[in-house]
């Protein structure tokens, strides 16, 4: 483990995973590791254990232990002090977007340790056959410099359809169908490369996004100036074989944004905008 400042590894990003040194395998005796995760600005740091086994070492966990701080030092608040193996399932956020980790182990028993990943409180991934949706923040405006991933899942079977209560993103100077600034992309299926649905931006409602299947993949990024409030919205899972006749409407979305900037027409097939 190479220790690249006196704050330790840095670990930068949204989204990552983070590891006990040696794990799977037990961790040395006498380790002393540091780490500071650190997200986009605006953000929270949200980790997300999925394995834990350190020595036990009772309340104060005084062998082996994992302490987590609430910003980027060991001077800073404490959030938990971790230790044993039966404390799963655990997740810590930070009230920031730094969050401190030291690592100890003592002379002996050393055990598997940890493995976690982190994220940012502004990915989600919903499931359910309803829903409200909120840019993060909201009501309040969201930070520069963030991109939000956020996945909708309803039961298989039925399509997820998005319907906007309010919308408020950043467009530009120039009305612009790219949406250059900030943008909501929304993707018919479950990872970035899946057909988009819509880019949003601007002040206009936009209408509802219905998928061909019961996933729905969004992306909300922010430049790095210029902030609005953002959306609220909601999601149903509707019956495959009553949404067809809905699919124009999302065509309508594509360009209904900035419409007056589009000049070819716009084609769709199965329903999807091309
Ligand atoms: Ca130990």
């Amino acid at each position: 483990m190479v220790l690249t400042s006196a704050y330790g590894e840095q670990l930068t990003g949204n989204a990552g995973a983070i590891q006990s040194p040696s794990y799977p395998e037990y961790y040395t005796n006498r380790a002393y590791n540091v780490w500071t995760i650190t997200t986009n600005p605006g953000t929270r740091v949200r980790l997300t254990f999925d394995a834990f086994d350190l020595e036990d070492g009772g309340s104060g966990c005084v062998h082996d232990s994992l302490v987590i701080r609430d910003g980027r030092s060991k001077k800073a608040e404490l959030l938990q002090r971790l230790c044993g193996s039966n404390i799963l399932p655990l997740t810590v956020t930070a009230t920031g977007n730094v969050m401190y980790l030291e690592f100890r182990s003592d002379h002996s028993v050393p055990r598997t340790g940890f493995s976690a990943r982190w994220s940012t409180d502004c990915d989600d991934n919903l499931t359910g056959n309803t829903g409200t949706l909120l840019s993060i923040n909201y009501p309040s405006n969201y930070p520069d410099n963030v991109r939000c991933v956020t996945t909708i899942t309803t039961d298989p079977g039925t399509r997820v359809r998005l319907t906007f209560d309010t919308f408020d993103v950043q467009s530009g100077p120039v009305c612009n169908t790219s949406c250059p600034d900030d943008s909501l992309v929304i993707r018919n299926g479950n990872n970035h490369t899946a057909r988009p649905l819509g880019r949003l931006c601007g002040d206009d409602l936009p209408l509802p996004v219905t998928t061909s299947g019961n996933v729905m993949y969004l992306e909300f990024t922010s430049q790095s100036s210029g902030v609005r409030p953002g959306y609220q919205a909601r999601w149903t899972a509707v019956n495959v074989t009553e949404e067809r006749e809905v699919f124009p409407n999302e065509c309508q979305q594509v360009l209904g944004i900035c419409a007056q900037t589009f000049s070819s027409p716009v084609n769709y097939t199965d329903g999807f905008c091309e």
